[in-house]
C-alpha cells in the first residue's frame, strides 16, 4: 500500500491585524480593526481576536463595527506591508519543501510527504513551521495536518488562533460528520440550501447518502461530494511561483565605458539577486543582462542555465561574457542590470549530481545568514 500523504494547510491568524499588533506593541491585547474607518462607508478587512469577542468579523460594514466596539483601534490597511510579510512567510514554508501552493495572501498548502525523511513526521514539520514563523516573523499561524488538502484545510480552522490540529485517517469521518455541508468545497449558498431542504444538513448526512439520490440536487458532482464528505480528496498540491522575476539595476552618476567598473557592478547585481533567490528559496532557469547606452538605447541579452540556479557565480559568468561581447568603448553605458527569470523552487535532486553546486549553495547560505546577523558589510567573500 502507498504511504499516506502528508499535507499541511497553514493559515495566519488575524493576518493584517496581527501584523499591526506586532509592529505597534501598544495595540496588543486590544480590539484592532483593519479597513475603512468606523464613520465612513466601507468594510472591515479583518480584526484581531480581541475584536471578535464584540461580534466583529471580516467584511462587516465599518459603521456596524463602530457601533459594536466604539473604543476599538481602527487602522487603514497597508497592502504593501502585508504582501511583503506574505512573501517572508512563503519563504519560510519553502525551507521545508518546494511543494508549496499559495492560496491567498495568508494561506498555503504544503505537501511534506517527501520531506518527512529529513525533518520528521508531518506533525513535527508543522511544529517547526509554527515555531519559525513565530520566532522569525513574530506572528502566529494555525496549521492543519492530514492526508489531503480538504482535510488539512478543515483542520487548520478547528483550533484558531495558534492551533495545530491533526486529523488522523481513522478519525476523518467522525471529525467531518458534525460540520455543516457548507464546509464542503464547491458547496456555495445555493447548493447548501438545496441540500438542506432535502435533509442533508451535516457532512455526516452526506457520508451515508447514495450518490444517485443526490444527482437531482447537485448533478454530476454527486459522487465527488460524497467522496469529500468521507474525507477523500486526491487533488495534488500545485506548486506555483508568484514571483516572476528578481532583478537589480544601477544607473551610473556619469556614463561610463570602464569595463572593470561595469563588471564589478554586474557582480554586485549577481550577488544581490542570488541572495534574494536564496531568501525566497527559488532558483532561476534563465537570466538577462540589461544595458542602457548614453543615448537611452536599451538592449537585453539572455542566458539559459543547464540547471536552475541561485548561485551568484552561475548567474554572473555567462552574462559577463555577454557584456564583453558588446564592444563597450564605442558608446558609453548609462545603466546596467541583471534579472533572474523563469523562477522555480530549487531541485534538491539536481544539486546532488553536482556536489560543488551544493557546496557553494551552503556556503552562500552561511554567508547570507552571517550578513543578516552582522550587517551586509561585515563579511565579504573572496572576489568581492
Ligand atoms: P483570513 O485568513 O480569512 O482571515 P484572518 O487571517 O484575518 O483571520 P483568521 O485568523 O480567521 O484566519 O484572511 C486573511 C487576510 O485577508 C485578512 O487578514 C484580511 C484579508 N481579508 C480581506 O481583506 N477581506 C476579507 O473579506 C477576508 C475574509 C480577508
Ligand atoms: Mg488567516
Amino acid at each position: 500500500m502507498l504511504a499516506v500523504r502528508g499535507i499541511l494547510h497553514v493559515d495566519m491568524d488575524a493576518f493584517f491585524a496581527s501584523i499591526e499588533q506586532r509592529d505597534h506593541p501598544e495595540y496588543r491585547g486590544k480590539p484592532v480593526m483593519v479597513g475603512a474607518p468606523p464613520d465612513r462607508r466601507g468594510i472591515i478587512a479583518t480584526c484581531s481576536y480581541e475584536a471578535r469577542k464584540f461580534g466583529i468579523h471580516s467584511a462587516m460594514p465599518s459603521r456596524t463595527a463602530g457601533r459594536l466596539c466604539p473604543h476599538g483601534i481602527y487602522l487603514p490597511p497597508d497592502g504593501k506591508k502585508y504582501a511583503a510579510e506574505s512573501r517572508e512567510i512563503l519563504a519560510i514554508l519553502r525551507k521545508f519543501t518546494p511543494e508549496v501552493e499559495p492560496v491567498s495572501i495568508d494561506e498555503a498548502f504544503l505537501d511534506v510527504t517527501a520531506s518527512r525523511s529529513v525533518f520528521g513526521d508531518a506533525v513535527e514539520i508543522a511544529r517547526k513551521i509554527k515555531a519559525r514563523i513565530f520566532h522569525e516573523r513574530g506572528l502566529t499561524a494555525s496549521v492543519g495536518v492530514a492526508s489531503n488538502k480538504f482535510l488539512a484545510k478543515i483542520a487548520s480552522d478547528l483550533n484558531k488562533p495558534d492551533g495545530l490540529t491533526v486529523i488522523a485517517e481513522e478519525d476523518k469521518e467522525a471529525v467531518l460528520a458534525p460540520l455543516s455541508v457548507g464546509r464542503l468545497w464547491g458547496v456555495g449558498r445555493v447548493t447548501r440550501d438545496a441540500l438542506e431542504k432535502h435533509g442533508y444538513r451535516t457532512i455526516g448526512d452526506l457520508q451515508k447518502a447514495d450518490p444517485q439520490h443526490l444527482r437531482p440536487l447537485v448533478g454530476s458532482r454527486a459522487q465527488h461530494l460524497v467522496d469529500l464528505a468521507r474525507g477523500k480528496d486526491a487533488r495534488p498540491v500545485e506548486t506555483a511561483v508568484e514571483t516572476k522575476s528578481i532583478g537589480s539595476e544601477h544607473t551610473f552618476e556619469t556614463d561610463t565605458d570602464d569595463l572593470l567598473l561595469l563588471k564589478r557592478t554586474l557582480w554586485g547585481h549577481a550577488e544581490k539577486v542570488a541572495r534574494e533567490l536564496r531568501k525566497q528559496n527559488l532558483a532561476a532557469r534563465s537570466a538577462t543582462l540589461k544595458l542602457r547606452y548614453a543615448d537611452f538605447a536599451t538592449i537585453t541579452r539572455q542566458t539559459t542555465f543547464a540547471q536552475p540556479t541561485q548561485d551568484e557565480t552561475a548567474l554572473y559568468e555567462p552574462l559577463e561574457r555577454r557584456l564583453a561581447d558588446e564592444k563597450i568603448g564605442r558608446r558609453k553605458i548609462r545603466l546596467i542590470g541583471l534579472t533572474a527569470r523563469a523562477l522555480e523552487p530549487p531541485s534538491i535532486q539536481l544539486d546532488l549530481f553536482d556536489p560543488s553546486a551544493e557546496k557553494r549553495r551552503r556556503l552562500a547560505q552561511a554567508v547570507d545568514d552571517l550578513r543578516a546577523k552582522l550587517g551586509s558589510r561585515a563579511i565579504r567573500r573572496l572576489g568581492d
